[in-house]
């Protein structure tokens, strides 16, 4: 008897065989490549061997709907063990009385906080994408999603932050009740000082979506929203904080209330399971942070500055060279000269230089970015330093002012690459020699 419903046509011979190991070589290929490769996206990062054997853990397997002690699950005693260390452990990192990890990335903590603090038709401050908002606040994402407004913040490009005598008549004059602060483009603090009073009048609630910053935040390198005025704190947590990728929401004791909401828009709101294999993942790389977090920090911040220095001084456009070019692990080049921000980034790519084009303020199209964005953190994680920012400058300068090869160029990236595969600042340092990149498993037959 066949199946009592339509199904797909039966595979060829050896076919399932085939389709694993295609994915498997080219999951191998990617690896081998990354090995390789200097990988400068600001948004990334590599998981400790500890928080990344988790990911594998049976846990993946599990459903824990719910907070620990009130599951709609039954066999969760363990997970609830773990989960109230994470909690325990994020509030400590970041010095603040609430936690909720169950928001399965960045975007899904931005939901969770949207769902908790506006309405739909709500009108919500925030950055433009231009100026380097993140894709939430885009009518097309998360705001979207929502259905609130965007109230968008006047920018300082000279600065690369908000301006804060004209987004203060701003506020005033259109009264947003919720107040976004955080960047994709994030090379300097927000000026949240200096906009409380302004929030405060106006009566809005202030917002952070630290995503980038977050293990700046944590080792004390980048402004510590939740101590400025800011009443929530979303993120995801494998960019400046190396952890899985995952997501959290962080605030202050202020409002019971809120932090109600904030837990119901985690759940039922925008998740029902929230990947518990990645939150136990979270709890180890959240206590390697409390150990290590606040050297790690301030190695990449270091290693931005150094980077953004060196390719300055070979002629390249970096942003803000007046402030010292970033005061986070991200630094923004403008690359018109060079061909303008695709192609640049293709030809970094095709020479083993990972990076992404970037919309920079004041470019005319959104489909042709002027710059490419570049960060520190994963270089920095297996543990590069100053002198080996200049020597990716000089990747940069070879390939594109001096007319090397991409070969060469490559082969150039490999070699300096190939002292520094070992992921560092985490609980196995110094244990193992542990390869990053290296993948387990048998063959399939
Ligand atoms: N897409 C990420 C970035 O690269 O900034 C943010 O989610």
């Amino acid at each position: 008897m066949g199946a009592p419903f339509p199904t797909a046509d039966p595979p060829a011979p050896g076919e399932m065989a085939r389709s694993v190991r295609t994915v498997r070589d080219l999951v191998r290929q990617h690896s081998t490549r990354f090995e390789r490769a200097i990988p400068l996206i600001a948004s990334e990062n590599l998981l400790s061997p500890y928080a990344k054997e988790l990911l594998i853990s049976d846990l993946h397997s599990r459903y824990a709907e719910g907070l620990p002690g009130d599951r709609y699950y039954e066999g969760n005693e363990q997970v609830d063990q773990v989960e109230t260390l994470c909690l325990a452990l994020a509030k400590r990192l970041f010095r603040c009385s609430f936690a909720d990890v169950r928001p399965t990335s960045g975007t899904v903590a931005n939901l969770a906080v949207l769902k908790a603090l506006t309405e739909p038709g709500d009108l919500v401050g925030t950055s433009r994408l231009a100026d380097g908002a993140h894709i939430s606040s885009a009518g097309f994402g998360a705001f979207g999603l929502r259905g609130v407004k965007p109230v968008y913040y006047a920018w300082d490009p000279e600065r690369m932050t908000v301006d804060v005598p004209r987004t203060r008549e701003i506020l005033r004059a259109v009264r947003p009740k919720t107040c976004l602060f955080g960047l994709s483009l994030f090379l300097f603090p927000m000026p949240l000082d200096e906009l409380r009073p302004t929030l405060e009048e106006i009566g809005a609630r202030g917002w952070y979506d630290g995503a980038h910053v977050l293990g700046l935040i944590a080792g004390g390198q980048f402004q510590d929203p939740l101590h400025e005025g800011c009443q929530v704190l979303s993120a995801s947590t494998h960019k400046t904080l190396p952890g899985p990728q995952h997501g959290i929401l962080l605030g202050t004791a202020t409002d019971p209330e809120l932090e109600k909401k904030l837990q119901s828009g985690a759940f039922p709101g925008v998740t029902s399971n929230h990947h518990l294999n990645a939150m136990a993942a979270l709890a180890v790389s959240l206590a390697e942070q409390l150990e290590f977090g606040r050297d790690y920090a301030a190695r990449t911040v270091e290693n931005a500055r150094a980077l953004a220095q060196a390719l300055h001084d070979k002629g390249f456009d970096v942003l803000a060279p007046s402030l010292g070019f970033t005061r986070s692990h991200t630094i923004a080049v403008r690359v018109e000269a060079e061909g303008g921000g695709e192609a640049v980034a293709r030809r970094l790519a095709d020479a083993g230089v990972i990076a992404n084009k970037n919309l920079l303020p004041g470019d005319r199209s959104p489909k042709h970015p002027g710059g490419v964005r570049l960060g520190s953190p994963e270089v920095t994680r297996v543990g590069m330093g100053p002198r080996e920012m200049e020597r990716i400058a000089g990747l940069f300068d070879d390939l594109l002012h001096r007319g090397r090869s991409p070969e060469e160029v490559r082969a150039a990236a490999a070699e300096l690459k190939s002292g520094f595969t070992t992921v560092r600042y985490c609980f196995a340092a110094g244990e193992a020699a542990y390869r990053y990149y290296d993948l387990v498993g048998c063959e399939p037959a």
